[in-house]
């Protein structure tokens, strides 16, 4: 079976790295090490060590009881009774401790979106024994990516995940852009019922062919519409601020759009872009993030975030609304200097590379769905292991060309590596920046290229928890399997 270990190994040899050279207690004001940026709209936790380099914390996943509408409150799983879970804050090549503690009442595990760590870290359930309920687990890693995260429970994805187990990350550069303020939005949407409690899942018909969708739309866990509105703030004129989006639906993307200001892309999932780009609309998939610099405009009274999103209507039909998602209102003036923004270099995407196939797919089995990777089912469960569908060489560039058969969208998810979108119908797009998401729609292709640059077993996924929990999953080896893989 599964099973976690070399844990104390891997954390033993991470403690020659970042530590306090003069030995010194930190803190944020240790010479040297200049403090974090606060990042407005989501909650970091207590960190229980005084190193600067060292970000350690209690997490612990529990049922939590949350005021999202006015009447009864809702019955969630949250971390540290937080929604999100509380944002862990660090600076590339930090050290993030993370006890964590499982007091729901089945399995779980936490996975970190992104972050190119090891893969005994990394929260697969099918490298770590699920986290039984009443037992701990301590993550212990060093982060070597700036850019924003995420963490979720890998396990029972389906309920647990709506329920409310996530939470952000951000890491940020040695040498980060300085901004007037920075701002986090993490999106979602949850399915409730009239009294307001997580409505049934639904074994199949349209949640299970296209994935669950709320008829709630939340941002940083509080509702949108319905009797919520926006995000508010303000932002003196004169203002560049940094915003950075989590998109953390379960099936539905978004189109983001900035008014009000001169807005640019600057980051997509695996931190900042070579060349920033001028944001008209850009489509945000699940599991994806994008970081934008805003000015508000000269003339502007009010910078607003908003969405076309997809969500329930009253009749259970999936109709289109642009959303206020944040809305900034202009009050005073400051002057800001320029950001000066790290040269960034991304691995090169015109090189000789082998192309490898990815079918998603599913059919109806003994009546019930399956979602398929080049034919092959995998499950997370008792009982069921995962396939290893691919092995790679490390630092070898590779391209693989995602095609789907089913379903509207598949917004598919590589565990552990970086790669880059080059095309789709076999025509080049420009979706530029570093990924570990990438959107499959309808019955299009999407060719990406990875360097596989980090070895281990790693998941490969629909983020579609409907999808990947009944098939769509499976796991890539890169290098040498690490012999604790024995299952
Ligand atoms: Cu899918």
């Amino acid at each position: 079976m599964r099973r976690s270990s070399a844990v104390l190994l891997f954390a033993s040899a991470l403690l020659g790295c970042g530590g306090d050279e003069d030995g010194t207690s930190g803190t944020s004001n240790t010479p040297g090490v200049p403090p974090l940026p606060v990042i407005e709209g989501l909650t970091p936790p207590e960190d229980l060590n005084p190193d600067p380099h060292i970000l350690e914390v209690d997490l612990v996943a529990r049922p939590n009881a949350v005021a999202l509408l006015s009447g009864d409150l809702t019955e969630m799983l949250n971390y540290n009774g937080q929604f999100p879970g509380p944002l862990l804050h660090a600076r590339v090549g930090d050290r993030i401790v993370v006890h964590f503690k499982n007091e729901l009442e089945e399995p779980t595990v936490v996975h970190w979106h992104g972050l190119r760590i090891s893969d005994q870290m990394d929260g697969s359930p099918m490298i770590q024994n699920p986290v039984q309920p009443g037992e701990s687990f301590t993550y212990d890693f060093v982060v070597p990516d700036a850019g924003t995260y995420w963490y979720h429970t890998h396990f029972h994805q389906i309920e647990q995940f709506e329920r409310g187990l996530y939470g952000g990350i951000v890491v940020h550069e040695q040498e980060a852009p300085v901004f007037s303020a920075e701002r986090m939005f993490m999106g979602d949407d949850i399915r409730l019922n009239f009294r307001n409690q997580v409505a049934v899942f639904q074994a199949s018909g349209p949640d299970v062919g296209a994935g669950r969708v709320g008829n709630i739309v939340l941002v940083n866990g509080k509702p949108i519409n319905d009797e919520g509105g926006p995000a508010t703030f303000t932002m003196p004129r004169g203002a560049i601020e940094r915003w950075r989006f989590v998109l953390a639906t379960n099936a539905l993307s978004y189109g983001l759009r900035i008014r009000g200001a001169d807005a640019r892309v600057i980051a997509t999932d695996g931190g900042l872009l070579p060349e920033p780009f001028a944001l008209d609309q850009v489509e945000i998939a699940p599991g994806q993030r994008y970081e934008f610099e805003v000015r508000p405009a000269a003339d502007a009274t009010e910078v607003v975030l908003e969405a076309m999103i997809l969500v329930l209507d009253e009749n259970n039909e999936v109709v289109e609304a642009p959303f206020e998602i944040a809305r900034g209102t202009i009050e005073g003036e400051v002057s800001t200097a320029e950001p000066v923004y790290p040269t960034v270099t991304l691995p090169a995407t015109d090189v000789q590379a082998e192309n490898h196939d990815w079918k998603l797919s599913g059919a109806v089995v003994d009546g019930k769905v399956q979602f398929t990777i080049n034919g092959v089912p995998a499950f997370v469960g008792e009982g069921h292991e995962h396939v290893v569908i691919e092995t790679f060489e490390p630092n070898v560039p590779v391209k693989i060309t995602l095609s789907s058969e089913v379903s509207p969208s598949h917004p598919f998810h590589i565990h552990g590596q970086f790669f880059q979108i080059l095309e789709r119908g076999g025509q080049p797009v420009f979706e530029p920046g570093l990924r570990d998401t990438v959107h499959v729609r309808g019955t299009e292709t999407a060719t990406i290229l990875s360097y596989f640059e980090n070895p281990g077993q790693w998941m490969v996924h629909c983020h579609i928890s409907e999808h990947s929990e009944n098939g769509m999953m499976a796991d890539i080896l890169v290098g040498e399997p690490a012999e604790e893989h024995a299952h």
